[in-house]
Protein backbone atom coordinates (compact mmCIF):
# COMPACT_ATOMS: atom_id res chain seq x y z
CA UNK A 1 0.00 0.00 0.00
CA UNK A 2 1.65 3.32 -0.84
CA UNK A 3 1.80 6.37 1.15
CA UNK A 4 -1.58 7.91 1.03
CA UNK A 5 -3.49 4.80 0.60
CA UNK A 6 -1.84 4.10 4.76
CA UNK A 7 -2.74 7.56 5.55
CA UNK A 8 -6.44 6.89 4.44
CA UNK A 9 -7.02 4.11 6.02
CA UNK A 10 -5.77 5.03 9.30
CA UNK A 11 -7.83 8.09 9.08
CA UNK A 12 -10.92 5.88 8.21
CA UNK A 13 -12.40 6.08 11.93
CA UNK A 14 -11.80 10.06 11.34
CA UNK A 15 -13.40 10.12 8.06
CA UNK A 16 -16.54 8.52 9.77
CA UNK A 17 -16.53 10.70 12.62
CA UNK A 18 -16.24 14.37 10.92
CA UNK A 19 -16.10 14.04 7.12
CA UNK A 20 -19.34 12.04 6.65
CA UNK A 21 -21.20 13.46 9.58
CA UNK A 22 -21.16 16.62 7.66
CA UNK A 23 -21.81 15.44 4.57
CA UNK A 24 -24.89 13.86 5.77
CA UNK A 25 -25.72 17.73 7.70
CA UNK A 26 -24.75 19.06 4.70
CA UNK A 27 -27.50 17.45 2.35
CA UNK A 28 -30.27 17.51 5.16
CA UNK A 29 -30.29 21.08 4.61
CA UNK A 30 -31.44 23.20 2.13
CA UNK A 31 -30.20 26.12 2.87
CA UNK A 32 -26.95 28.03 4.65
CA UNK A 33 -28.69 29.49 7.84
CA UNK A 34 -27.80 29.30 11.87
CA UNK A 35 -28.73 25.94 12.19
CA UNK A 36 -26.67 24.33 10.14
CA UNK A 37 -23.72 26.25 11.91
CA UNK A 38 -24.75 24.78 15.72
CA UNK A 39 -24.74 21.17 13.50
CA UNK A 40 -21.35 21.95 12.27
CA UNK A 41 -19.84 23.69 15.72
CA UNK A 42 -20.98 20.03 17.49
CA UNK A 43 -19.25 17.70 14.87
CA UNK A 44 -15.95 19.44 15.11
CA UNK A 45 -16.22 19.78 19.05
CA UNK A 46 -17.08 16.36 19.75
CA UNK A 47 -13.87 15.42 17.44
CA UNK A 48 -11.86 16.75 19.83
CA UNK A 49 -11.18 19.92 17.58
CA UNK A 50 -11.28 22.02 20.68
CA UNK A 51 -13.68 24.70 21.77
CA UNK A 52 -11.95 27.54 21.18
CA UNK A 53 -10.81 26.15 17.64
CA UNK A 54 -14.11 25.51 16.73
CA UNK A 55 -15.85 28.95 17.47
CA UNK A 56 -13.22 30.54 15.76
CA UNK A 57 -13.54 28.03 12.69
CA UNK A 58 -17.63 28.54 12.33
CA UNK A 59 -16.97 32.60 12.66
CA UNK A 60 -14.35 32.30 9.87
CA UNK A 61 -17.39 29.97 7.81
CA UNK A 62 -19.88 32.08 8.55
CA UNK A 63 -17.94 35.19 7.47
CA UNK A 64 -16.59 33.86 4.20
CA UNK A 65 -20.29 32.47 2.86
CA UNK A 66 -21.38 36.33 3.61
CA UNK A 67 -18.32 38.07 1.84
CA UNK A 68 -18.83 34.80 -0.88
CA UNK A 69 -22.87 35.83 -1.00
CA UNK A 70 -22.91 31.52 -0.68
CA UNK A 71 -26.49 29.99 -0.49
CA UNK A 72 -25.78 26.22 -1.38
CA UNK A 73 -25.12 24.34 2.14
CA UNK A 74 -23.07 21.43 -0.01
CA UNK A 75 -20.30 24.65 -0.87
CA UNK A 76 -19.81 24.91 3.07
CA UNK A 77 -17.67 21.96 2.73
CA UNK A 78 -14.86 23.29 0.64
CA UNK A 79 -14.32 26.52 2.96
CA UNK A 80 -14.06 23.96 5.76
CA UNK A 81 -11.38 22.45 4.34
CA UNK A 82 -9.56 25.58 3.37
CA UNK A 83 -9.93 26.79 6.67
CA UNK A 84 -8.69 23.59 7.70
CA UNK A 85 -6.07 23.42 5.55
CA UNK A 86 -5.19 27.18 6.71
CA UNK A 87 -4.97 26.13 10.36
CA UNK A 88 -2.60 23.02 9.70
CA UNK A 89 -0.79 24.60 7.02
CA UNK A 90 2.96 23.62 7.88
CA UNK A 91 5.91 25.86 9.21
CA UNK A 92 8.74 23.13 9.06
CA UNK A 93 7.49 20.06 9.76
CA UNK A 94 10.84 18.28 8.80
CA UNK A 95 12.67 16.88 11.53
CA UNK A 96 15.84 19.44 11.64
CA UNK A 97 19.21 16.67 11.57
CA UNK A 98 21.91 18.30 10.02
CA UNK A 99 24.50 17.69 12.12
CA UNK A 100 26.29 13.92 12.99
CA UNK A 101 25.59 13.39 15.28
CA UNK A 102 22.43 14.59 15.88
CA UNK A 103 20.66 13.76 18.42
CA UNK A 104 16.55 13.14 18.89
CA UNK A 105 15.20 12.86 22.49
CA UNK A 106 11.96 11.09 22.64
CA UNK A 107 9.45 12.35 25.45
CA UNK A 108 6.03 12.23 26.93
CA UNK A 109 4.17 9.95 29.54
CA UNK A 110 3.40 6.38 30.13
CA UNK A 111 1.85 3.96 27.07
CA UNK A 112 1.19 7.02 24.79
CA UNK A 113 3.74 5.36 22.31
CA UNK A 114 7.16 6.76 22.89
CA UNK A 115 9.22 3.42 22.11
CA UNK A 116 7.36 2.18 19.10
CA UNK A 117 7.44 5.57 17.48
CA UNK A 118 11.37 5.58 17.89
CA UNK A 119 11.26 1.95 16.17
CA UNK A 120 9.62 3.19 13.40
CA UNK A 121 11.52 6.84 13.11
CA UNK A 122 14.67 5.04 12.98
CA UNK A 123 13.08 2.54 10.08
CA UNK A 124 12.51 6.07 8.44
CA UNK A 125 15.58 7.65 9.10
CA UNK A 126 17.90 4.02 7.84
CA UNK A 127 15.69 4.34 4.73
CA UNK A 128 16.28 7.69 4.13
CA UNK A 129 20.47 6.74 4.47
CA UNK A 130 21.07 7.77 8.09
CA UNK A 131 23.32 4.98 10.45
CA UNK A 132 21.07 5.40 13.28
CA UNK A 133 21.87 3.91 17.33
CA UNK A 134 18.99 3.79 20.11
CA UNK A 135 20.11 5.28 23.85
CA UNK A 136 17.85 2.78 26.74
CA UNK A 137 16.89 5.72 28.52
CA UNK A 138 13.94 4.39 29.99
CA UNK A 139 15.48 2.26 32.73
CA UNK A 140 12.81 2.51 35.19
CA UNK A 141 11.62 -0.78 33.94
CA UNK A 142 13.52 -3.99 32.83
CA UNK A 143 10.68 -4.66 29.74
CA UNK A 144 11.31 -0.90 28.99
CA UNK A 145 14.56 -1.57 27.53
CA UNK A 146 13.92 -5.14 25.92
CA UNK A 147 11.22 -3.57 23.77
CA UNK A 148 13.52 -0.80 22.75
CA UNK A 149 15.93 -3.86 21.78
CA UNK A 150 13.45 -5.56 19.68
CA UNK A 151 12.68 -2.67 18.22
CA UNK A 152 16.43 -1.88 17.15
CA UNK A 153 16.94 -5.64 15.82
CA UNK A 154 13.86 -4.92 13.38
CA UNK A 155 15.34 -2.70 12.00
CA UNK A 156 18.56 -3.40 12.32
CA UNK A 157 20.37 -1.00 14.20
CA UNK A 158 22.38 -0.88 17.49
CA UNK A 159 21.36 -0.03 21.11
CA UNK A 160 23.06 0.99 23.99
CA UNK A 161 21.33 -0.12 27.02
CA UNK A 162 22.29 -0.32 31.02
CA UNK A 163 20.81 -2.51 33.28
CA UNK A 164 17.39 -1.26 34.80
CA UNK A 165 17.31 0.92 37.74
CA UNK A 166 20.40 2.67 36.33
CA UNK A 167 21.23 6.32 36.08
CA UNK A 168 19.37 7.54 32.09
CA UNK A 169 21.48 10.13 32.16
CA UNK A 170 24.68 7.91 32.14
CA UNK A 171 22.87 5.71 29.36
CA UNK A 172 22.36 8.79 27.07
CA UNK A 173 26.36 9.79 27.95
CA UNK A 174 27.76 6.08 26.74
CA UNK A 175 25.36 6.13 23.92
CA UNK A 176 26.61 9.75 22.68
CA UNK A 177 30.09 7.94 23.22
CA UNK A 178 29.09 5.76 21.22
CA UNK A 179 27.39 7.36 18.41
CA UNK A 180 31.11 9.49 18.19
CA UNK A 181 33.11 6.69 18.07
CA UNK A 182 30.95 4.70 15.30
CA UNK A 183 30.30 8.18 13.23
CA UNK A 184 26.56 7.73 13.84
CA UNK A 185 23.99 10.28 12.14
CA UNK A 186 21.31 10.49 14.74
CA UNK A 187 21.05 8.75 18.16
CA UNK A 188 17.36 8.19 19.39
CA UNK A 189 16.94 8.21 22.90
CA UNK A 190 13.86 6.67 24.63
CA UNK A 191 12.72 8.34 27.81
CA UNK A 192 10.71 6.85 31.44
CA UNK A 193 7.02 7.91 30.49
CA UNK A 194 6.05 7.26 34.18
CA UNK A 195 8.69 7.29 37.48
CA UNK A 196 7.38 8.08 41.31
CA UNK A 197 6.38 11.37 41.02
CA UNK A 198 6.03 13.84 38.37
CA UNK A 199 8.70 15.96 39.53
CA UNK A 200 11.56 12.98 39.36
CA UNK A 201 10.49 12.51 35.79
CA UNK A 202 10.85 16.23 34.59
CA UNK A 203 14.09 16.34 36.81
CA UNK A 204 15.41 13.32 35.10
CA UNK A 205 14.35 15.37 31.68
CA UNK A 206 16.27 18.22 32.74
CA UNK A 207 19.59 16.07 33.74
CA UNK A 208 19.48 14.27 30.22
CA UNK A 209 19.33 17.49 28.65
CA UNK A 210 22.36 18.83 30.36
CA UNK A 211 24.21 16.07 29.77
CA UNK A 212 23.22 16.92 25.93
CA UNK A 213 24.51 20.78 26.15
CA UNK A 214 27.79 19.54 27.72
CA UNK A 215 28.29 16.23 25.55
CA UNK A 216 27.06 17.22 22.07
CA UNK A 217 27.20 20.94 21.99
CA UNK A 218 26.12 22.42 18.79
CA UNK A 219 24.85 19.31 17.66
CA UNK A 220 20.92 19.82 16.07
CA UNK A 221 18.70 18.50 18.50
CA UNK A 222 14.88 17.44 18.19
CA UNK A 223 12.87 16.87 21.42
CA UNK A 224 9.70 14.96 20.14
CA UNK A 225 6.43 14.77 22.26
CA UNK A 226 4.46 11.65 22.18
CA UNK A 227 1.22 12.44 22.04
CA UNK A 228 -1.73 9.70 21.85
CA UNK A 229 -4.49 11.13 19.79
CA UNK A 230 -7.03 8.63 21.43
CA UNK A 231 -6.31 10.81 24.83
CA UNK A 232 -8.54 13.75 23.30
CA UNK A 233 -8.40 16.87 24.83
CA UNK A 234 -5.82 15.68 27.03
CA UNK A 235 -3.06 15.77 24.86
CA UNK A 236 -3.29 19.14 25.04
CA UNK A 237 -2.87 19.73 28.26
CA UNK A 238 -0.02 17.25 28.60
CA UNK A 239 1.68 19.21 26.12
CA UNK A 240 1.24 22.36 28.27
CA UNK A 241 3.08 20.55 31.02
CA UNK A 242 5.69 19.15 29.27
CA UNK A 243 6.73 22.31 27.80
CA UNK A 244 7.58 24.09 31.13
CA UNK A 245 10.34 21.69 30.97
CA UNK A 246 11.67 20.97 27.95
CA UNK A 247 12.46 22.67 24.64
CA UNK A 248 10.20 20.35 22.12
CA UNK A 249 10.80 21.11 18.87
CA UNK A 250 7.59 18.41 17.48
CA UNK A 251 4.96 16.85 18.08
CA UNK A 252 4.70 12.81 17.40
CA UNK A 253 0.83 12.38 17.31
CA UNK A 254 -0.05 8.26 17.41
CA UNK A 255 -2.76 6.21 17.37
CA UNK A 256 -4.90 8.32 14.81
CA UNK A 257 -5.68 5.11 13.52
CA UNK A 258 -7.24 4.49 16.72
CA UNK A 259 -9.63 7.28 17.13
CA UNK A 260 -12.76 9.17 15.56
CA UNK A 261 -11.62 12.33 16.96
CA UNK A 262 -8.86 12.83 14.33
CA UNK A 263 -9.73 16.52 14.95
CA UNK A 264 -7.55 16.78 18.37
CA UNK A 265 -4.68 17.26 15.24
CA UNK A 266 -6.02 20.78 14.82
CA UNK A 267 -7.08 21.55 18.45
CA UNK A 268 -3.08 20.78 18.85
CA UNK A 269 -1.83 22.88 15.75
CA UNK A 270 -4.13 26.11 16.88
CA UNK A 271 -3.61 25.60 20.38
CA UNK A 272 0.53 24.87 21.13
CA UNK A 273 3.04 26.66 19.17
CA UNK A 274 4.51 23.37 18.77
CA UNK A 275 4.56 21.50 14.76
CA UNK A 276 3.49 18.66 14.27
CA UNK A 277 6.30 16.16 12.83
CA UNK A 278 4.97 13.05 12.25
CA UNK A 279 1.84 11.03 13.17
CA UNK A 280 1.11 7.36 13.74
CA UNK A 281 -1.91 6.07 11.72
CA UNK A 282 -0.88 2.16 13.03
CA UNK A 283 1.42 -0.50 14.62
CA UNK A 284 3.33 -1.77 12.04
CA UNK A 285 6.80 -0.27 11.35
CA UNK A 286 6.31 1.59 8.21
CA UNK A 287 2.63 3.42 10.33
CA UNK A 288 4.28 6.78 10.96
CA UNK A 289 4.23 9.56 8.61
CA UNK A 290 5.84 12.35 7.92
CA UNK A 291 3.12 15.17 8.80
CA UNK A 292 1.86 17.06 5.68
CA UNK A 293 -0.75 19.06 6.04
CA UNK A 294 -2.52 19.15 2.13
CA UNK A 295 -2.24 15.00 2.01
CA UNK A 296 -3.60 14.85 5.94
CA UNK A 297 -6.61 17.06 4.52
CA UNK A 298 -6.56 15.65 1.30
CA UNK A 299 -7.43 11.97 3.14
CA UNK A 300 -10.27 13.03 5.20
CA UNK A 301 -12.13 14.80 2.08
CA UNK A 302 -11.35 13.24 -0.50
N1 LIG B 1 -2.87 1.57 16.69
C1 LIG B 1 -1.73 2.16 17.02
N2 LIG B 1 -1.08 1.73 18.11
C2 LIG B 1 0.09 2.33 18.43
C3 LIG B 1 0.61 3.41 17.66
N3 LIG B 1 1.76 3.82 18.25
C4 LIG B 1 1.94 3.03 19.34
N4 LIG B 1 0.94 2.12 19.46
C5 LIG B 1 0.74 1.11 20.51
O1 LIG B 1 0.67 1.74 21.78
C6 LIG B 1 1.14 0.87 22.81
C7 LIG B 1 2.13 1.60 23.70
O2 LIG B 1 3.27 1.91 22.94
P1 LIG B 1 4.72 2.09 23.58
O3 LIG B 1 5.63 2.45 22.44
O4 LIG B 1 5.10 0.95 24.41
O5 LIG B 1 4.48 3.35 24.49
P2 LIG B 1 5.50 4.09 25.47
O6 LIG B 1 5.18 5.54 25.42
O7 LIG B 1 6.89 3.71 25.14
O8 LIG B 1 5.07 3.50 26.88
P3 LIG B 1 5.93 3.44 28.24
O9 LIG B 1 7.27 2.88 27.90
O10 LIG B 1 5.11 2.56 29.12
O11 LIG B 1 6.00 4.83 28.77
C8 LIG B 1 1.73 -0.32 22.06
O12 LIG B 1 0.83 -1.39 22.12
C9 LIG B 1 1.91 0.17 20.63
O13 LIG B 1 1.83 -0.87 19.69
C10 LIG B 1 -0.13 3.86 16.50
O14 LIG B 1 0.21 4.82 15.78
N5 LIG B 1 -1.28 3.19 16.24
MG1 LIG C 1 8.41 2.89 26.28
Amino acid sequence: MGFFDRLKEGLQKTRKGITEKIDQVLVSFGKIDAELFEELEEILITSDVGIDTTLKIIEDLKKKVKERKLTDPREVKGLLQEELSEILKDEGSELKLDTSPSIIMVIGVNGVGKTTSIGKIANLLKQSGKKVILAAGDTFRAAAIDQLEVWANRVGVDIIRHSEGSDPAAVIYDAIQAAKARKDDVLICDTAGRLHTKKNLMEELKKVSRVIDRELPGASREVLLVLDATTGQNAVVQAKTFSETADITGIVLTKLDGTAKGGIVIAIKSELDIPVKLIGVGEKMDDLQKFDSKEFVKALFE
